[in-house]
């Protein structure tokens, strides 16, 4: 069972947005290409809460950029992002929803961030996606989206962790590069975790969908 893993196609990592992610927008028309090749399509959606401990605003006197303690953890604080149930957090309306099989909404607790969709940044709490996954028959699971220095670096590490064969498709993904070299240095992390790093032409070349099946 092959699983495509979606993170956080959401408007304000897009241009327009509150933290747009760079080139961001690139990857919707090419994860919408990607969807019908997969037996399964699952999203995660960054769901914060007005007053979230990963928000600058929250903080007076902290900047963006600034990285403070937030219950025990290092937290890097960013602009107000993803607020439940505005705009910001909704998914692309470019992004084709329909095949989107379930949603993993993280970072709804204000004390701590979740950048993995699997577990808080503290692996405090589960968000339940690993046991749906297992529950689905998933083994293999390819991972795409918005950032690949935060969000996607972190899911991908924990499904590399759990068990999950685990894939990212490089140019479906991009990253913040808050300092230059992290979107690097996170593609090495992944690969040491065993996460193997493929591009969208092996997955769209394979000829396991009938619209690609030449006359
Ligand atoms: C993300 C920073 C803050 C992400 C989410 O989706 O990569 N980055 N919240
Ligand atoms: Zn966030």
């Amino acid at each position: 069972m092959r699983c495509l893993l979606l993170v956080d196609l959401q408007n304000d990592f897009l241009p327009g947005g509150a933290l747009p992610v760079p080139e961001g927008e690139a990857v919707i028309p090419l994860i919408n290409r990607l969807q019908p090749h997969f037996d399964l399509v699952v999203a995660t959606q960054d769901w914060h809460p007005p007053n979230h401990g990963s928000f600058a605003a929250n903080h007076p006197g902290r900047r963006v950029g600034d990285v403070i303690d937030l219950d025990g953890l290092p937290q890097v604080l960013w602009p107000v992002h993803c607020v439940q149930f505005t705009w910001g957090a909704e998914f692309a309306p470019s992004l084709d929803t329909e095949r989107i099989a379930h949603v993993v909404r993280k970072g709804t607790d204000p004390r701590i961030d979740s950048y993995s969709g699997f577990f808080d940044n503290g692996r405090r709490r589960s968000t339940g996606l690993a046991e749906f996954l297992r529950q689905q028959g998933v083994n293999e699971l390819y991972v795409a989206g918005l950032a690949t220095d935060y969000c996607v670096r972190a899911t991908a590490l924990d499904a590399a962790h759990l068990g999950f064969d685990t894939r990212l498709v490089m140019d479906a993904c991009r990253g913040v590069n808050l300092q230059p070299g992290d979107v690097e240095r996170a593609l090495d992390d992944m690969a040491r975790a065993g996460v193997r790093l493929m591009q969208s032409r092996q997955i769209l070349s394979d000829g396991t969908h009938v619209s690609d099946v030449g006359p």
